[in-house]
C-alpha cells in the first residue's frame, strides 16, 4: 500500500488536478491522441503506452442502506443512488507533458436530470467543454453550483429543455437542484485528455501517453483519493492496480 494516498472525498480543490492547468478537449480516440502527441513531441507514435489496471472498491450499497450523515441536506444521495460503485471513480494522470490539445467544441457531455436524480452522478470532462443539462422529468428542476471552480444557476425548466454550461477550469464542481434538496453529482473538471472511467469489473485503460514518469489518480465521490507514481516505458504497457 505505500505510495498510496487517501484525502477526504469532498474538497473542492483537488491537488493534481490544477497541476497542468491549461485547457484542452476530450473526446479524441486513443490513436488520434496518440499521433497528435508524438507530433507535438516528436516521437513516433509507436513509442506511446498505455497506463491501465484494475481499480478495486470495497462493496457498494444502496444508498437507502445508509444512516444519513451529517452535513447540508442538498450533499444527500437521492435514493436509488448507489454509494461507492467502481463506475463512479474518475482515474487521470496529474499531468502530462507538452501542451494540451485544446477542447474540441463539439464535444456536449451531458448531465441529465431523470427520474429526479442526475445522470450520471459523476461526470468528468475536460476544461473548455460544455455541459449539456437536460431535463427528461415531467417536472421542473433548478440545477445550480456554488462551487469556486464553477459557479452556475441555470433557473427552472421544463421538460425536454436543455442548457449548457462551460468548464474552463479544472477543479470539482458539486452539482445541486434547488428545488429536491437529495439530488446531488459532480462534475471533475480536468485540464487534459488523459482520464477514463473504470468499468463495471474496475478495469480501466487511460489515452495512450509517452513515455515518462507519471502520477496517476484515482477519485471517488465517496471513497476519495489515490495516487501512484508509475513510468511508462518506451515500449509495451504500465499495468496500475489500485484499491480503496
Ligand atoms: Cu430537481
Amino acid at each position: 500500500m505505500s505510495g498510496e494516498a487517501r484525502a477526504p472525498p469532498r474538497g473542492e480543490a483537488l491537488a493534481g488536478i490544477r497541476e497542468a492547468g491549461m485547457a484542452a478537449t476530450n473526446g479524441w480516440g486513443r490513436a488520434t491522441w496518440a499521433l497528435a502527441t508524438a507530433a507535438m513531441l516528436g516521437t513516433s507514435a509507436a513509442h506511446a503506452g498505455v497506463i491501465r489496471g484494475t481499480l478495486e472498491v470495497p462493496s457498494a450499497a444502496p444508498a437507502s442502506d445508509l444512516h444519513p450523515y451529517p452535513g447540508r441536506a442538498g450533499s444527500m444521495p437521492s435514493a436509488g443512488t448507489v454509494i461507492g460503485a467502481v463506475t463512479d471513480a474518475v482515474i487521470y494522470v496529474a499531468r502530462v507533458p507538452g501542451t494540451p490539445t485544446p477542447a474540441h467544441e463539439g464535444d456536449h457531455p451531458s448531465l441529465a436530470q431523470r427520474q429526479q436524480s442526475f445522470v450520471p452522478r459523476v461526470l468528468a470532462v475536460q476544461a473548455g467543454s460544455s455541459v449539456d443539462f437536460p431535463n427528461f422529468d415531467p417536472i421542473f428542476h433548478n440545477v445550480f453550483s456554488v462551487s469556486p471552480t464553477k459557479r452556475f444557476d441555470l433557473g427552472k425548466y421544463a421538460r425536454g429543455h436543455t442548457r449548457s454550461v462551460r468548464f474552463l477550469k479544472p477543479g470539482l464542481v458539486n452539482v445541486y437542484c434547488d428545488i429536491h434538496s437529495d439530488m446531488a453529482a459532480y462534475i471533475l473538471v480536468l485540464p487534459h485528455h488523459a482520464f477514463t472511467r473504470p468499468a463495471a469489473n474496475g478495469r480501466y485503460a487511460l489515452p495512450a501517453l509517452p513515455p515518462g514518469p507519471y502520477t496517476v489518480v484515482a477519485w471517488h465521490p465517496d471513497l476519495g483519493e489515490i495516487r501512484r507514481d508509475v513510468q511508462v516505458p518506451a515500449q509495451g504497457d504500465a499495468v496500475v492496480d489500485l484499491r480503496y
